[in-house]
């Protein structure tokens, strides 16, 4: 089997400030807690942004650039920074911070879907802020834009104008046949790196069978030119990216996805999350891959050719 990558996504635009003491939110959080987790093990950073006065998700490239050069300063890893920021934000806003660093990768979502977050406002009694409970119960109608014309114009953007390679998040069976229409047209090229995202409402839900099947059609689908990983939100983190390590996949963790770093303890920092993986994957026998050697495995452009 090859090498496995640890992606990390250290902050993200799902939880809000309310939920987690450890979750990052200024520029000198998210350096840290980036490092850290880089030198746990991740090979990949997937970044978004926050407004450090209230911790609301930020497209501001002045946000981003706070924390970016930082971190290239004094890790190797890859940086990857989202194009899907946050459901409420607009394409040109989600684009401005990717288009002004020009990273190595960025996330690209693979289609238009809901992305309800209302329930988690119901388990929160104490708000830090004000944003955060109408944030969270406002996505009862709010609907993730991710149209062919969007996807296509962030191919083109990041894909052939910046050298940016993807991370093709797919929320369902459906999107990996979206990926599949891509690269028929010549707009996506192989080795494909793609995110199996399980258990976000509005997506496909958390269940072991789901991963063997999203496996099974990206294999019909893509053969040899693709390598996945697993996310899975909450709870389903672990066991679901334990499964992708057995499977042969890649796995991602971070305070993005999850919280927790078991049933009812908050995790102290992404790094944490990254420790636990590793020593669950390399357990199981996997070799956990260096940024070189993720670069050298999906074709990146490298690090000194960003605008970071
Ligand atoms: N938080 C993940 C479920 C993106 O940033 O483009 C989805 C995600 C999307 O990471
Ligand atoms: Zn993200």
């Amino acid at each position: 089997m090859s090498k496995i990558i640890i992606t990390c996504a250290v902050t993200g635009s799902i939880h809000t400030p309310s939920m987690s003491p450890h979750l990052p939110i200024t520029a000198d959080q998210i350096t840290e807690q980036s490092i850290a987790a880089a030198e746990a093990g991740a090979a990949i950073l997937h970044l978004h942004a926050r407004d450090p006065e209230n911790g609301r998700p930020s497209a501001d490239p002045a946000h981003f650039m706070a924390f970016l050069p930082r971190i290239k300063q004094r890790s190797d890893a890859v940086l990857n920074i989202s194009t899907g920021g946050s459901a409420t934000m607009t394409l040109d806003q989600r684009l401005a911070a990717p288009k002004m660093a020009e990273p190595e990768m960025c996330s690209l979502n693979m289609g238009t879907m809901n992305f309800a977050l209302y329930p988690a406002a119901e388990r929160i009694t104490d708000w830090q802020y004000d944003w955060e409970k109408p944030f969270l119960e406002g996505s009862d109608d709010l609907v993730f834009k991710n149209t062919p014309r969007d996807m296509a114009h962030v191919l083109n953007e990041m894909g052939d104008k910046r050298g940016s390679r993807f991370e093709f998040e797919c929320y369902d069976v459906s999107h990996l046949y979206m990926l599949r229409h891509f690269m028929d047209r010549g707009l996506v090229q192989a080795p494909l790196f793609i995110q199996f995202v399980f258990g976000v409402l509005g997506g496909i839900g958390p269940d072991p069978e789901n991963l063997t099947h999203m496996k099974l059609i990206a294999d019909k689908l893509f053969g040899d030119d693709y390598g996945f990983s697993v996310l899975a939100a909450g709870r389903h983190q672990m066991p679901l990216i334990t499964m992708s390590a057995i499977l042969g996949g890649h796995v991602r963790v971070g305070l993005e996805d999850s919280l927790m770093i078991s049933r009812g303890t908050l995790a102290r920092s992404n790094a944490e999350q990254v420790l636990k993986i590793r020593r669950i994957v390399e357990e199981l026998g996997r070799t956990v891959a260096t940024p070189e050697e993720a670069r050298g495995m999906l074709h990146l452009k490298g690090g000194d050719r960003t605008a970071i």
